[in-house]
């Protein structure tokens, strides 16, 4: 009876820490994700009276010492957390990433466990919470981003990336641990819906660490999405990465069905605000989008808002017009999934149900030609919210007939009406 007992606290004991050890973010929590293709990335912070790249621009156009010292005069007083994120539901975005802590190490949260924070700013405000609150308010998944690296921080072994004589010893132990109690602040007061690490590259940092990290913060909230930059392995998930997706920078994914992915790229150039700094068409905004769900991804878009806390008049009006795009055309968008077309230069594709979404590019001629889709009969085709279209099968190709100006100057979308369900359709890879 006895020796029973022990027998199944012993399995009992086993068994929860196996499923603590196994502790990962659930399937359905990530389809939730997925399905939102379209979110806003901010960098935001001190650095921005210098119009200067956050984190990079300290020991390079700025003096470390100067950089460190921008808090004392950080007062953006235009900040308006609601203003932000009706920006970004205007443009059709679904979450909302806010660098919480970047490489230079401050704080916008008024942290206990570190004085370098917003609260020793002039503007004391907590943007992080006040971000959280108008996310809530107004329908916006709420999500932080945070970086492993801390130049700024004496535990932390590199103070000059680039000068490596600054090293120091540094104290990973207390760095960690001081990372875990502000990962826990920030999960327990903002409930971030996922978190967005960077700076894994760096050599303190190993996959010993990304791994433990990632255990502790299932330990905290087993639903909080963890991107991959926790880890080492950038470029694919496997036992030696940590993380739930991957996430290419200023690049678009490729076509990827089995791992789920999200491109981050920057409205202009950099990543936080600088004078003049060259946008992007809308065009190229529009194809960037369609192009990235299209390859079965979502995209962070990022937007870096000026010193006093205001984002550009015209940065917001593009975003504006993508969100108008996205009225006409983001069934065809959000909740997809990318293919069965690898994207190319003059066409990609999503797909849902029975339609697969035809996202033409460019016109070059009257025809657009396509490779066959095996075994399904095309119902219908016509231009969303439009025209039918004519579909001619030749041999093993679809011809298109195209009229002589597409409904759309950015990106019009031809939905084809399948006699099935697209999901199960291999992927036709573009031609080389
Ligand atoms: O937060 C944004 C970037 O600051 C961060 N990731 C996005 C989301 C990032 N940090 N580092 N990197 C991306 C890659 C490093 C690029 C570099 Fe460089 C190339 C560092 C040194 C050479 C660019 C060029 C920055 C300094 C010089």
């Amino acid at each position: 009876m006895m020796k029973k007992r022990v027998g199944l606290i012993i399995v009992l004991a086993l068994s929860t820490c196996i499923a603590i050890a196994q502790q990962k973010t659930p399937k359905a929590v990530m389809d939730q994700f997925m399905d939102k293709r379209f979110g806003m990335f901010i960098h935001f912070g001190p650095v921005t009276q210098r119009g200067t790249e956050i984190g990079w621009s300290r020991n390079k156009e700025v003096a470390q010492a100067d950089y460190d010292s921008l808090y004392h005069e950080f007062n953006p007083t235009l900040f308006n957390a609601d203003t932000w994120v009706k920006t970004a539901k205007d443009a059709g975005m679904k979450y909302l990433v806010i660098t919480a802590k970047h490489h230079d190490g401050f704080c916008l949260w008024p942290t206990v466990f570190s004085d370098y924070n917003v609260s020793r700013s002039p503007f004391k405000r907590d943007i992080v919470g006040e971000l959280a609150q108008a996310c809530k308010t107004q329908g916006i998944t709420f999500c932080i981003y945070f970086t492993v690296l801390d130049w700024h921080d004496a535990d932390y072994p590199i103070h000059n990336p680039y000068d490596s004589t600054q090293n120091v010893k540094g104290d990973m132990t207390a760095f960690k641990t001081r990372m875990k109690n502000e990962l826990k602040e920030v999960i327990t007061k903002y409930k971030p819906f996922m978190l967005w690490f960077d700076g894994y590259w760096e050599k303190p940092w190993t996959k010993e660490d990304g791994k433990e990290i990632y255990q502790f913060i299932k330990s905290v909230d087993v639903n909080v999405i963890v991107n991959n930059r926790l880890g080492k392995v950038s470029d694919k998930l496997n036992d030696e990465s940590v993380g739930d997706y991957l996430t290419p920078e200023q690049t678009i994914g490729k076509l990827n069905m089995a791992e789920p992915w999200e491109s981050c790229i920057t409205i202009c150039n950099q990543w936080a605000w600088k004078p003049n700094d060259q946008m992007k068409s809308l065009k190229q905004c529009i194809q960037t989008l369609v192009t990235t769900a299209s390859g079965n991804g979502n995209l962070l878009f990022n937007v870096g808002p000026a010193m006093d806390g205001h984002i550009e008049a015209r940065q917001v009006k593009r975003l504006q017009d993508m969100g108008a795009w996205l009225k006409l055309y983001g069934e065809s968008i959000y909740s997809t999934h990318g293919g069965p077309y690898a994207p190319n230069e003059q066409y990609s594709a999503t797909r849902k149900g029975n339609k697969v979404y035809l996202h033409i590019f460019q016109r070059k001629d009257g025809t657009l030609i396509i490779p066959v889709l095996p075994n399904v009969k095309i119902n219908k085709a016509y231009f969303m919210n439009g025209a039918a279209v004519t579909v001619k099968t030749e041999k093993s190709n679809y011809n298109i007939a195209l009229p002589a100006v597409l409904p759309d100057e950015n990106c019009s979308v031809i939905v084809l009406e399948l006699n099935k369900n697209t999901i199960d359709i291999p992927v036709i890879p573009a031609k080389a």
